[in-house]
This record gives C-alpha cells, sequence and structure tokens, in this order.
C-alpha cells in the first residue's frame, strides 16, 4: 500500500507552517507522497478576503515545488456543494485502492474531532494524524489520540511531533493589509510572497469585500440599512468636503456586530477584554459600537482611527464628536429605509443634515434623548454628555 498523507485547507495564503507539518508527517509516518488539498469555503467561516479558489490553488502549486513529494491535488475544488472529509475520503478510497490515506489535521482538531460529521467512518477509512501543538499541550493530545483509538477498532491516530509554527494565514492577511508584508515574507514560500505582490492581493481592504461579509453575517433587513447608512454617509462626506471612500468603509461596517443578542454581546466584549461599563450591562446592545469597531481592527484589518472612532461612537455619539463620526451618527438615524415612528421631525432633519451637520446633530440628539425619557429607557451617560455639549453650541450659534 502506497501511504499518501492528505493536508487540506483553506490556504489563504498557504504558508511554510503548513508544509512543515507535511513533511514532518512525511518523515514521522513514512509517506510517500503529502497531497495539499486547498478547500472549499467552510460555510461555518467567516468568508472575509478569502482569496479565489484559482489564487489558492495557483499559490499552492507554487508552495509544492518546494519539495518533490508534495503533490497539489483540486480534488475538493472540482466537488459540487458542500465537502466534508468523510465524503472525500469515500471516494478517494474508492479511485485508488492501492493506497492508505494519512488525514493530517492540527492538534486542535483531534481534541474535538467528534463534533466533525462521520468520524467514525473517516477513521474507518484513513488513519489520522494531528499535529503536537504546545499550545493545546501534549498531555490533552495524546488523550484525545487514545480516546479515538478506542472508540473505532482498528483506527489508526498518531501524532506529528511539530513545534508551533509563530505565524498564521489570517497574521500573515494582517500583516500584508497593514503595510507590513515584508515582515511575514519569511514565513512564506518565496514564490507564494512573489505571487501575493505581483496580484497585488490583500493590499487593501475593498468596500466589495465588506459588502459581502455584511450580506452573509447580518439578517436582510439589517444589511439593508448598513449599505445604506454606507451610500449616505459617503453623500454626507462628498457634501462636506471629506473622503467618500472612508465614510463609505465605516458606514459598512458600523453595525457589524450587530447580530448578536445583549447577553452573547456582553461574554464577546469579556473575552476580546474589552471594558463594559454598568449602563452597558444593563443595555448591553450599546456594546455593538465598541465591538464593531474592535472587530473592524481586529477582523476587517481596517487601521484608519477615524474610520475606527465613527463606528465607536455611532450609537451614544460623544462631546467632541469628529466630522466622520457626526456622519456615521447622522447616517445611521436618518437613512431612508429608518423609520422612526415618533419622529415627524425626521424628513426636517435630513435636509438640515446636508448643510449643516452640528445642527441635525443637535435635533437627532435631541430627539433620541426625548424618545428615550419617554419610554423610560436608561441613557448613556455619553449620550446625555453630546448632548448638553451641543445644546450649548446651538445656543451660542
Ligand atoms: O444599531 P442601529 O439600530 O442601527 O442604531 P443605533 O446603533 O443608534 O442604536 C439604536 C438605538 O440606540 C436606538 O433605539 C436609540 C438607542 N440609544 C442611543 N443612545 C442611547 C440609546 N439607548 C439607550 N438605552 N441609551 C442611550 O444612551
Ligand atoms: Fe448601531
Ligand atoms: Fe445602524
Amino acid at each position: 500500500m502506497k501511504k499518501i498523507g492528505i493536508l487540506g485547507g483553506t490556504f489563504n495564503p498557504v504558508h511554510n507552517g503548513h508544509l512543515a507539518l507535511g513533511e514532518a508527517a512525511m518523515e514521522q509516518y513514512g509517506l510517500e507522497e503529502v497531497w495539499l488539498m486547498p478547500s472549499k469555503l467552510p460555510p461555518h467561516k467567516s468568508h472575509f478576503a478569502i482569496l479565489s479558489e484559482k489564487h489558492r490553488l495557483a499559490m499552492t502549486k507554487l508552495a509544492a515545488k518546494t519539495n518533490e513529494r508534495f503533490v497539489v491535488s483540486d480534488f475538493e475544488l472540482l466537488r459540487e456543494g458542500l465537502t466534508y472529509t468523510a465524503d472525500t475520503l469515500e471516494l478517494l478510497t474508492k479511485e485508488y485502492p492501492d493506497c492508505r490515506f494519512y488525514f493530517i489535521v492540527g492538534g486542535d482538531s483531534l481534541v474535538n474531532f467528534f463534533s466533525w460529521r462521520q468520524p467514525e467512518r473517516i477513521l474507518e477509512l484513513a488513519a489520522l494524524l494531528g499535529a503536537g501543538r504546545a499550545g493545546i499541550g501534549e498531555e490533552t493530545i495524546n488523550a484525545a489520540a487514545e480516546a479515538l483509538r478506542k472508540a473505532v477498532p482498528g483506527a489508526e491516530v498518531g501524532i506529528v511531533q511539530l513545534s508551533d509554527y509563530p505565524v498564521s494565514s489570517k497574521e500573515i492577511r494582517k500583516a500584508f493589509f497593514t503595510g507590513e508584508a515584508e515582515r511575514v515574507r519569511p514565513f512564506l514560500p518565496e514564490a507564494v510572497y512573489r505571487y501575493l505582490m505581483e496580484n497585488r492581493l490583500f493590499l487593501k481592504v475593498t468596500y466589495d469585500e465588506l459588502d459581502a461579509e455584511m450580506q452573509r453575517i447580518l439578517p436582510r433587513k439589517r444589511y439593508l440599512h448598513t449599505v445604506a447608512v454606507a451610500h449616505l454617509s459617503a453623500a454626507y462626506a462628498a457634501a462636506c468636503g471629506l473622503d467618500p471612500e472612508k465614510a463609505l468603509l465605516a458606514g459598512i461596517l458600523h453595525d457589524c456586530a450587530k447580530a448578536y443578542t445583549d447577553e452573547a454581546l456582553l461574554t464577546e466584549c469579556e473575552r476580546c477584554f474589552l471594558p463594559v461599563t454598568e449602563v452597558e450591562q444593563r443595555n448591553g446592545f450599546l456594546l455593538h459600537a465598541k465591538l464593531g469597531a474592535y472587530y473592524a481592527k481586529e477582523r476587517y484589518f481596517i487601521t484608519d482611527g477615524e474610520i475606527l472612532s465613527a463606528i465607536r461612537y455611532h450609537t451614544t455619539g460623544r462631546p467632541g464628536m469628529t466630522d466622520y463620526e457626526k456622519i456615521v451618527f447622522l447616517a445611521d438615524y436618518l437613512e431612508p429605509f429608518r423609520t422612526q415612528p415618533t419622529t415627524p421631525a425626521l424628513d426636517e432633519i435630513r435636509k438640515i443634515a446636508f448643510s449643516d451637520l452640528d445642527r441635525a446633530v443637535f435635533l437627532a440628539l435631541e430627539n433620541t434623548v426625548n424618545y428615550l425619557s419617554a419610554k423610560e429607557q436608561e441613557i448613556d451617560f455619553t449620550t446625555v454628555e453630546t448632548y448638553e455639549e451641543y445644546k450649548k453650541k446651538m445656543r451660542r450659534q
């Protein structure tokens, strides 16, 4: 039987850590080849900035040239619909009856292997190799491997001894997006680095990518609101001589953390070490602005402070708001699909916003504060402070 390793992944981009894992598996388990198999987009993960199959495959081919025993397989890419490992192995074992497949996964996957689809079937069809990972701990991984061997008689489960690779694909993308591509160059096969540079990939976060991601993660109505805010923000920016592109990006991301319940927002903020005030404890939804700015930076690689603060303060405003903050705050309140039954003055403010940002912000704040008071809802201290500042400002005019 010919021993073949299968190393699947999104490979966005493929890096030396993937190759090191493949090579370690070859050496430690006597594999003749390792097939690098780029996968389709996993439905549950973020699709943001995932390159086309064409690019991911091309880079994997370049990476495979570093070792003659690497083979690139487009087996998963060529299949229709969702691809589950069990199905892939079912087909592979039929097509290559004289091969024994060694399916290589990260150590974390070994630990939660029973959450995969048809784990027992996978273990019947192929051997499973998990990468040892310092982050998880040798004992945990060994125990997981032992549990799998016990669960399926005859299952072959092994561990690939390998120290943690210092970077991930995500960190590589981040470095590219933030202009630090050179720093991660040593972690990529040189040909892959050149490919990314020559094709200008991961150089800039585009509106279209963010739009597609919001469409994917937000409910339909919220998505339409978001797009309306993005475009209205851009229009305000143009009217004020500011950069419409920046306003557009702030607008499309302003509610990117809105698809959570109040409770989930609290947990998520804690997980991300974001401070939570007492008012926010009681009114969890306020946190979507803070968490949204955090996601914009960490997930969507936005580095522009003016874009980030426009997202951060879009719900409460703040004293001394910047123009971009005012723009997104207003667009959020005034976008044409937004209906606020309690605010007949909305159309009036809509007109004013194009010529006098400050007056429009004042009126929006006044309405919000009145509305919340009438409904006996707690008002955030920042909202109150901002309102007070604007009242003074308006008296001076
Ligand atoms: O996320 P959106 O629904 O698009 O809009 P948003 O982020 O402005 O949130 C809207 C709600 O936030 C709206 O019902 C008014 C409310 N809000 C704004 N400031 C405060 C506030 N709610 C409370 N409880 N306290 C505030 O200070
Ligand atoms: Fe919001
Ligand atoms: Fe909004």
